[in-house]
């Protein structure tokens, strides 16, 4: 009998050594994943990539259910963040654009311009992420209370209006653009002379389609073309004025519920659904990188050519030169020295280091 004990009690202390600390809590059911823009954007088409692999590869134990359209914050985009600190979400897939009002670091690749002037632009923004400055962007998201699991992309935002062609910052003059609530964008549209509408995306289309604004700014394979866009704006200006980074995070105590085992093969997915985010937002805009990566996965989306895409449905497109980006880098520079402050000046330099380290 003492020998039945003492072996139970071996086979218990092994068990505690051998189960990873949280391990043993016990998972959800279905686990809610936040997205802001509609189911056809690139950006919800990454987060159900990603919940399918996570599923996959945790054999069903891992149930993700990915909630587009702002469904979990009720249309308020910028109340995303909060709501994943609290709980009320478990993972978001979001842009930094949203979570900025919280964490002013976000606001970093929101400067208007900052990557648009350099020679290779998605070249710049991987150099970030990878970089000291996106290391200094992670600390500062996970210091505000929540995990960061990994980076993905919406892609550089781009200007669509009703009203002619844009090719210099005076043609801005007087419209009327719709921006997501964030100060930064109010701002960059008013020193380039027009009338920015704070708006959240979730009215946005109905805005759009009532003419209650001439323009918007979204970038082109996330969100212009899944939305079709030449059914409000026909005119295109591909000016790369900023880029929306996304940033995979979960709640924290949701992330401590998950063995090691599991937060590793959540962090493996997630590097995974980096490269098929960023290579469907680039598709077609970079030198074919994306292209061959989506045909070596079989997954190649309907429209691989967005430039002629969006002329087929009669839209115009103006392609500035490096000059004519250089003339609206001139016009937002006090924009870029007055939220160099906020952001931070060590930040705003790591950044400017890491993008010269890959020029
Ligand atoms: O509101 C927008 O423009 C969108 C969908 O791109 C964001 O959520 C930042």
């Amino acid at each position: 009998m003492k020998k039945f004990f003492q072996s139970c009690a071996v086979t218990l202390f092994t068990l505690l050594l051998c189960c990873p600390q949280g391990s043993m809590a016990a998972y959800k059911a279905e686990y809610r994943l936040s997205v802001v823009p509609g189911p056809s954007s690139g950006w919800a088409q990454t987060a159900e990539f990603f919940a399918a692999l996570v599923k996959e590869r945790s054999h069903g134990r891992i149930n993700i259910k990915v909630f587009p359209s702002a469904q979990l914050m009720a249309g308020k985009q910028t109340s995303e963040f909060l709501l994943l600190r609290n709980g009320a979400i478990d993972f978001s897939l979001a842009s930094t654009i949203n979570w900025s009002p919280q964490i002013k670091e976000l606001n970093l690749t929101a400067l208007p311009f900052f990557l648009a002037v350099e020679p290779d632009r998605y070249k710049a923004m991987d150099a970030i992420m990878a970089g000291k400055s996106g290391k200094m962007i992670i600390d500062a998201v996970e210091k505000k209370g929540v995990k960061f699991i990994g980076w993905a992309e919406n892609g550089f935002r781009e200007l669509t209006t009703s009203k002619g062609p844009i090719t210099q910052p005076s043609d801005m003059k007087g419209l009327k653009i719709r921006v997501v609530g964030s100060p930064i964008f109010i701002e960059t549209f008013r020193e380039l002379g027009a009338n920015p509408v704070n708006m959240n995306w979730s009215e946005a289309t109905t805005g759009f389609q009532q003419g209650l604004v001439d323009g918007q700014e979204n970038p082109t394979n996330g969100i212009n073309i899944p939305l079709k866009i030449w059914d409000f704006h026909k005119f295109h200006c591909d000016w790369h004025y900023l880029i929306d980074p996304l940033l995979l995070c979960a709640n924290t105590a949701v992330w401590k519920s998950f063995s090691p085992e599991d937060q590793a093969l959540l962090i493996a997915c997630a590097a995974d659904a980096e490269k098929y985010g960023k290579a469907l937002s680039r598709l077609g805009l970079d030198d074919g990188t994306s292209l061959a990566y989506l045909k070596q996965l079989g997954k190649v989306p309907a429209v691989t050519d967005p430039y002629a895409c969006m002329q087929e449905h009669g839209m115009t497109i103006s392609r500035p030169t490096a000059n004519d980006i250089k003339r609206f880098y001139d016009a937002t520079s006090a924009i870029r020295d007055k939220w160099t402050e906020t952001i931070g000046k060590d930040l705003v330099k790591a950044a400017q280091e890491d993008m010269a380290a890959v020029r």
